[in-house]
């Protein structure tokens, strides 16, 4: 049978899953919106549906990417149809009808244009009752501090994906630092190249792996520091 001859909503779900991670990888973006929609249809969670479908199907493309398989512009379509993907879940995820917990500034660092991890963190805090303030991609420590001052945010999110931006989330935090306003806000940090020791050594408050980390995170650091300003 030829590609063009399936017809997704016919595929048992462990099928239509795998056709999606061959969609997301050939850059198909109606068939991940059509996939999306159809798991959907058949009950799936929303937060299922972006983690065994699209997360996964972008882990096997970024192999392929590190092998030299795949390049940038291939990829680039990948990341577009993942996005169609999430655009989709976005409302859904954001819907859940959380308490209010707090308010989020997330940018990607100066150098670095992935966004699709940023955008996942942000659309899982929303769902959790965040409110999420996206500054973008490439952002400059300037645009870090012009945000916090705008909306005073609890917590800082910054996000890398590459060795050779990463390093640029210790300038961020330096310079709040010397401005006196580190610890007015809970700095959380993530990408695929961090680890917690890199966390730790650029004086974030966490490094957190994944988005559903980062809620856990972010809740729990929350929590901690109403209670120190309560028993205060
Ligand atoms: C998609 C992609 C691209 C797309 C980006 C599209 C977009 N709009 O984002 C394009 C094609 C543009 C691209 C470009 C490049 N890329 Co690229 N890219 C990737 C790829 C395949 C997937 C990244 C992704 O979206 N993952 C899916 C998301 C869901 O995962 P995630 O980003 O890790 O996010 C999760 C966690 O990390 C965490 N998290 C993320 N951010 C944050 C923030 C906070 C605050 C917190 C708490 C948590 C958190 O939670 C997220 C959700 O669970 C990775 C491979 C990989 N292994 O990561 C390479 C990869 C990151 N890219 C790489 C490279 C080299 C490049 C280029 C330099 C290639 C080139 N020659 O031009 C350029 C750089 C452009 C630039 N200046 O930024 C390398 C980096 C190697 C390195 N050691 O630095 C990787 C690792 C691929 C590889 N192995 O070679 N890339």
């Amino acid at each position: 049978m030829s590609d063009d001859e399936i017809i997704l909503s016919e595929l048992p779900d462990d099928e239509l899953v795998q056709q999606m991670h061959d969609d997301l990888y050939d850059g198909l973006k109606d068939e991940i919106e059509e996939g999306t929609h159809i798991l959907l249809g058949r009950g799936w969670q929303p937060y299922e549906v972006l983690t065994d479908a699209l997360v996964e199907g972008m882990r096997i493309v970024g192999e392929d990417f590190r092998d030299g398989i795949l390049f940038v512009p291939e990829v680039l379509l990948s990341a577009n149809a993942m996005k169609a993907g999430m655009a989709i879940l976005r409302p859904l995820l954001a819907e859940t009808g959380a308490p209010k917990q707090g308010k989020m500034v997330i940018g990607t660092v100066k150098g670095d244009i992935h966004d699709i991890g940023k955008n996942l963190v942000g659309m899982m805090m929303e769902g959790a009752g965040f409110d999420v303030i996206d500054i973008g991609i490439n952002n400059p420590v300037e645009n870090y501090l012009d945000a916090i001052e705008e909306h005073q945010p609890d917590i800082v999110g910054m996000s890398a994906l590459l060795t050779t931006t990463m390093p640029y989330m210790k300038v961020v935090i330096d310079t709040m630092k010397e401005k006196g306003i580190r610890e007015d806000y809970i700095v959380l940090v993530g990408g695929a190249p961090l680890n917690e020791e890199f966390g730790k050594a650029v004086g974030a408050d966490a490094y957190c792996r994944d988005a559903a980390v980062t809620v856990e995170t972010a809740k729990e650091l929350i929590k901690r520091r109403h209670n120190v300003t309560a028993g205060a």
